[in-house]
């Protein structure tokens, strides 16, 4: 036989999972939830509904109204929370969801860092490292922002050393529960 796999080999999956007909790895994976537009509390329901019809999400951090962390000057406090997954799903995929959750909650991406209904953004995907041009995980801001952190800790205390979350930036008061 020359190279390559055998013929009756499945292709592989290039999701990061073995194929093959091993069972999916699953990983622990937080996305983080942001709003200052609208209806803030309304669209963080909608998009943690929306997450759970993945049938994968296992915690929701408290909820926290949160200064905004660049952008205009004149912004709207935001509403932020950290939502937990046990998940199969790639980055990539986990990205095409976050992608959706977006365009349920009719953003309209204007000014950049400006006010929006919703961001979802992809925090961390177990050890998993990716660094694509439009997906970069783990997120490469999010040791700054204590929106970000103070949630996450909340989640998983074991992720977030204390020293980090006293050194992220921007004033959070947590506001209870969703
Ligand atoms: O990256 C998420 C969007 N975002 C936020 C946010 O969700 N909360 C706060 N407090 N500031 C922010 N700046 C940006 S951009």
């Amino acid at each position: 036989m020359t190279g390559g796999p055998p013929s009756g080999d499945p292709p592989t999956t290039g999701t990061g999972d073995p194929g093959g007909g091993a069972p999916p790895t699953v990983r622990r994976a937080f996305i983080g939830l942001g709003s200052n537009l609208g209806d803030r509390l309304a669209a963080l329901r909608q998009a943690v509904a929306q997450l759970e019809e993945g049938g994968d999400v296992t915690a929701v951090s408290p909820l926290y109204e949160t200064e905004p962390v660049g952008g205009p000057q004149d912004q709207g406090a935001f509403l932020n929370v950290v939502v937990e997954l046990a998940t199969s799903d790639s980055p990539r995929q986990l990205l095409t969801r976050c992608q959706a959750l977006e365009e349920a909650a009719h953003r309209v991406r204007s000014v950049r860092f400006g006010p929006r209904t919703l961001d979802a953004d992809i925090l961390l995907v177990g050890d998993l490292v990716v660094d694509d041009p439009d997906l970069v995980v783990p997120h490469p801001r999010m040791w700054e922002r204590r929106f970000v952190l103070a949630p996450l800790a909340d989640l998983a205390p074991d992720l977030v050393p204390g020293d980090r979350l006293i050194a992220a930036g921007g004033k959070v008061v947590r506001t209870g529960r969703m």
